[in-house]
């Protein structure tokens, strides 16, 4: 039987599923859709006889072979091929599949495959690539380094994917052999993961902040050090936790605290996590701090200043004596605030609420100052003044939409605007290049156009600026931003308005999906200043170091993201840029569960399937010189791959390359539509056949 019988149908829980073709007759279809044993969410009944309408031909055909290292090698590329090849290979203990050279599909394994990360493997991939792995793009990256260009390697997915595993075992093997500055480097990762990670209910171990972490290296391609930036680190969860989730790690490990018993952390009492006890993740970022060459004296310092954060929602004297400020002092300090209009100044208290507001404030405020020391702590421990060539990691959130978006989600989601934008764009490249080592003509390839949704977050009287607009208005407020943003862009196409009823919302169509996204509390939370009056006392205070530095007109947290945005990829476009896509294929962290439409909706978000799709925008089907002329051969009398090609496809359109031949829209149905004519009548000629399709 013809291969077009092997098709994809649709499936509720497989989205796609492989079926092959039992009767086709006049719009009817029935299929046998094959139900896989392997799935634990699947009940094992392995085939499905199904009756549907439609036509086989119109539905995605199955690859021979299905499961490949490179998803660019899929012969029949569309969705249900890539999500199939992704699936069997999860199943396999196979987590990692390539796109092309430069982009690895990880799917997270959720247990520990040893044989993956042995030493040997390592080795390997220091000398040749061989199966799709993590460590050929390090690798790559590697060899890049040595030739001294700047590299870097974008590892992005939602929370859970398993971005942070990735970039640790990325990191492991960049840093090379276990020299002095390779612990350092490697000892700074989990001290981080102390301060700004925490159990949430998507991951256990979830980091709350970005992270772009670049290795330097000398001229031999020796690791000297590294420099580590970091990006909107989450301060809401140190004074309140949703259900289910637990504060920063570090707070569980403070000595002398019981940290469950207070008020900032009692919602997630009984949150705990299995795996890593509390101890064992403290005594190792106790001992990181160490190793990093941090002083008895700073340690203490920073041990006192997150007991005062933490205690601050339960007892201000306590927290006052360990900043070392007077304790009226600092009940006045939230109690009251001074004003000052036109030079005159009056005193106004705080009602009860705004008393709250301030002291958490103020907490948020301290722990992100002994967060961003402990980064520049691992920071002095591992900088180095010279190097000749760098690799750049980014571990950064994915794409989110959630029922409710706030200020966190619209900055998440600019973040991955622009580097969909960035990865589109290198995509673009390299589908050019391949073109161009074909010799086959370049034609522009549809493009993901981002210059609407950039202009509408970061653009001149874009999302950010209207905001910062209306933090800084007397009287600004959220509403206004929502009805400033409709006049503004409502010739935009990415903006749009979710629900004429509600005042607080608007929507942007980001690459991935709309999202709508709710205003309320934007303005606080984009100011995020602490009042002038509580960074006084600090000034005053045991910590006084961390607050010397303060800016009075401070920027907004929009506009200095916007920023240092635009600074990270500046420094990325100047380097050569590979991806690391990581997908979660259940909620459970399971590792014998893979929930396709979930998985679907992440290679969407992480664009894979338009990676792959772009790369084939002219000719969405390939087939190598050897495989084309075994397959399509027999159908001419001609024999070398260009006369096949030409004599049997004449005006269609395809090309032939030096290695492979490309089809276009429809050219690889029609010439399996001969075959099978051709199997049917393998007594008429051949060339007839071919006459009656053309
Ligand atoms: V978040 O956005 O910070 O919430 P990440 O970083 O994407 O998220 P993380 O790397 O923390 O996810 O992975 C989540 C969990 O998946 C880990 O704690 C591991 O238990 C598991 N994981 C991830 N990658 C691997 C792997 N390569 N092998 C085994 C893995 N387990
Ligand atoms: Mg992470």
């Amino acid at each position: 039987m013809a291969d077009r019988a092997a098709i994809y149908v649709q499936d509720d829980r497989l989205v796609w599923a492989p079926a092959t073709v039992l009767q086709q007759s006049a719009g009817k279809l029935v299929v046998k859709a094959r139900r896989p044993a392997n799935d634990a969410s699947l009940e094992s009944c392995p085939y499905v006889e199904l009756q549907t309408e439609g036509d086989a031909s119109t539905l995605p055909q199955q690859n021979t072979p299905a499961i490949v290292e490179d998803l660019v090698s899929l012969d029949r590329l569309h969705e249900a091929s890539v999500l199939w090849c992704l699936r069997e290979r999860f199943f396999r203990g196979k987590p990692y599949t390539r796109t092309g050279d430069d982009i690895v599909v990880a799917v997270n394994p959720f247990k520990w495959l040893p044989q993956l990360y042995d030493a040997q493997t390592r080795e390997r991939y220091g000398e040749k690539q061989e199966e799709a792995h993590a460590y050929a793009i390090s690798n790559r990256a590697f060899r890049g380094v040595l030739d001294g260009r700047d590299q870097s390697i974008l590892v992005s997915g939602e929370s859970g994917a398993g971005k942070t595993e990735t970039v640790k075992i990325l990191l492991r093997h960049l840093c090379g052999d276990s020299s002095d500055v390779a612990s350092r480097v490697l000892d700074a990762a989990p001290l981080l993961e102390s301060f700004g990670n925490a159990k949430t209910i998507r991951n256990d171990n979830s980091s709350r902040f970005g992270k772009f972490t670049r290795l330097r290296y000398d001229g031999h391609g020796r690791l000297r050090g590294s420099d580590c930036e970091t990006y909107l680190l989450e301060k809401s969860r140190v004074v309140a936790q949703a259900p289910g989730e637990r504060t920063y790690h570090c707070a569980y490990g403070i000595p002398d605290l019981d940290v469950a018993a207070l008020h900032y952390v009692t919602a997630s009492q009984r949150g705990t996590i299995e795996g890593l006890t509390d101890e064992d993740r403290h005594s190792q970022a106790w001992a990181s701090l160490a190793k990093c060459g941090v002083s008895a004296k700073d340690r203490d310092s920073l041990i006192d200043m997150l007991k005062a954060v933490f205690l601050l929602g339960d007892s201000t004297d306590e927290a006052a004596s360990l900043l070392g400020v007077p304790a009226d002092s600092l009940k006045t300090a939230l109690k009251e605030r001074t004003v000052t209009v036109r030079r005159e100044t009056t005193i106004v208290q705080r009602t009860p609420a705004e008393r709250t507001a301030a002291r958490d404030a103020l907490a948020k405020e301290l722990y992100a100052r002994c967060f961003d020391w402990v980064v520049a702590l691992t920071n002095e421990a591992t900088s180095v003044d010279a190097w000749e060539a760098s690799c750049g990691l980014l571990d950064i959130f994915g794409f989110e939409s959630f029922p409710i978006n706030r200020f966190e989600q619209l900055c998440i989601n600019y973040a991955n605007e622009r580097l969909q934008e960035k990865f589109c764009r290198d995509l673009f490249r390299s589908v050019q290049a391949e073109y161009e080592d074909e010799g086959i003509p370049f034609e522009p390839i549809a493009f993901p156009d981002a210059a609407a949704a950039l202009k509408l977050l970061e653009g001149p009287m874009g999302i950010v600026d209207v905001l910062d607009e209306e933090c800084a208005r007397p009287g600004g407020s959220e509403l206004a931003l929502v009805s400033k943003l409709k006049t503004l862009h409502d010739d935009n196409q990415r903006f749009y308005v979710p629900d004429k009823f509600s005042a607080n919302k608007f929507g942007v169509r980001h690459y991935a999906e709309p999202v709508s996204y709710t205003v309320d509390g934007w303005c606080e939370r984009n100011r995020d200043a602490l009042h002038a009056d509580l960074v006084e006392l600090m000034k005053k205070s045991s910590v006084s170091s961390l607050f010397e530095t303060d800016d009075k007109r401070q920027k907004t947290v929009a506009s200095k993201f916007r920023r240092r945005l635009k600074t990270l990829l500046e420094d990325v476009s100047r380097t050569e840029t590979r991806y690391v896509r990581c997908v979660k294929p259940n909620s459970e962290a399971s590792s014998s569960l893979f929930d396709a439409p979930s998985v679907c909706a992440q290679l969407r978000c992480a664009g894979v399937v338009a990676a792959v799709e772009m790369t084939r925008a002219g000719y969405p089907n390939r087939s190598g010189h050897a495989a084309f002329l075994a397959r399509y051969g027999r159908l001419t009398s001609e024999s070398d791959v260009e006369s096949v090609a030409r004599s049997l496809l004449g005006e269609r359109r395809h090309a032939v390359g030096k290695t492979r031949v490309y089809l276009g829209p429809g050219v690889l149905e029609f010439l399996e539509r001969l075959l099978s004519t051709a199997h049917a009548r393998s007594a008429t000629s051949v060339n007839t056949c071919a006459r009656r399709y053309l």
